[in-house]
């Protein structure tokens, strides 16, 4: 008798997908539901390439060398996720919903040159080009694991500098309660902003004053010794390595900084699963998978998911009285 035994991780997110994707888009296809069946839970295309990580045909590009001093502050207890799998695997809906595909549609995307807004309750509002910023910062490497609300993990050595001395950069004001972030807006070079026009366009995320300003909190302007690929958000984006994948938002185009909470892209699109904090919690269940464990792209393992992403010691005193 030929019985076959799937991995823990394999049964709840064919669950997720298979049904979300074909039932619930074509029986109720209202903008809300079909983003929900699309969302950030839904669309993982079946077959083991995808669940596992990257496509066989693709391979790292060379890109330019972007090396900083690895900051010995930031450990990880597992081994790093190799540039493949990083790199081949994303989520980044302004290209395409299909994670082995993100690093092909995006290849042509060009993040160079861009300018970086910031406003907003700032002391004067002003503009600066990416590479002109970058210079002004002291780069670090830090090996931080990035944790998906889909359950998949990448352990990653990014290289950027603190988003601390972002915000100091801009001078916010006393009135700045919150900071707003906003990725780019071109959908003649974005197929996934074309297609998918259901979504609020372009992408925006949000963060307070104290979160934006903790020691966590990482501007990434390159990853494994080299300037950031397209994929993973070029030419710069933040890592908030204690909260779910959807908060690191990419290709940051402006900062603005306001005093009542920012609207944020996810939330917008499916309200009930997808909340502003997004802090990992593997007892606060998504209303349609628990968030108790987390696959390791690549290597398959499913591991338990821990509180913060186990970064409890630098963030948990922001959230516990
Ligand atoms: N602009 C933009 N930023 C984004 C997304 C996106 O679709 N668009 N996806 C988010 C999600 S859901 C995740 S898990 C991470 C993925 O980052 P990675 O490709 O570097 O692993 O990017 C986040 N930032
Ligand atoms: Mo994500």
């Amino acid at each position: 008798m030929l019985i076959k035994i799937p991995k823990g991780w394999e049964i709840p997110e064919r669950e997720v997908t298979l049904e979300d994707v074909y039932l619930n888009r074509r029986k109720f296809l209202t903008r809300a539901t079909a983003a929900a069946a699309a969302g950030i839970g839904g669309l993982i295309l079946p077959g083991a390439a995808t669940l596992r990580g990257a496509r066989e045909e693709y391979q790292p590009l060379n890109l330019p060398p972007l090396t900083a001093p690895r900051n010995p502050e930031y450990k990880v207890d597992r081994p790093l996720s190799s540039e493949r799998a990083a790199t081949g695997y994303n989520n980044y809906y302004e290209f395409t919903e299909a994670k082995d595909q993100v690093w092909k549609v995006a290849e042509p995307f060009k993040p160079r040159p861009w300018e970086i807004e910031f406003k907003g309750h700032v002391e004067k509002p002003r503009k600066i080009d990416v590479d002109e910023l970058i210079k002004q910062m002291s780069l670090e490497e830090r090996l931080y694991r990035h944790r998906c609300v889909e359950r998949w993990v990448v352990i990653v050595p990014w290289v950027g500098f603190p988003m601390k001395k972002l915000v100091e950069w801009a001078k916010p004001t006393s009135q700045a309660r919150y900071v707003r972030m906003v990725s780019f807006f071109r959908p003649a070079q974005a197929e996934g902003q074309r297609k998918g026009t259901w979504y609020p366009w372009p992408y925006y995320e949000g963060l307070t004053m104290a979160e934006a300003t903790n020691e966590l909190a990482f501007m990434v302007v390159g990853m494994y010794g080299k300037i950031l690929p397209n994929q993973n958000g070029a030419p710069i984006r933040v890592h908030l390595p204690w909260k779910y994948g959807y908060k690191s938002i990419k290709a940051i185009t402006k900062f603005e900084f306001v005093e009542k909470q920012p609207p944020t892209f996810w939330h917008d699109v499916v309200p009930a699963e997808y909340d502003f904090q997004a802090n990992i919690n593997p007892n606060k269940p998504h209303p349609r998978w628990s968030q108790a464990t987390e696959r390791i792209v690549e290597i398959g393992e499913t591991v338990p998911t821990r509180l913060y992403n186990g970064y409890g010691k630098y963030v948990a005193q922001l959230y516990e009285p």
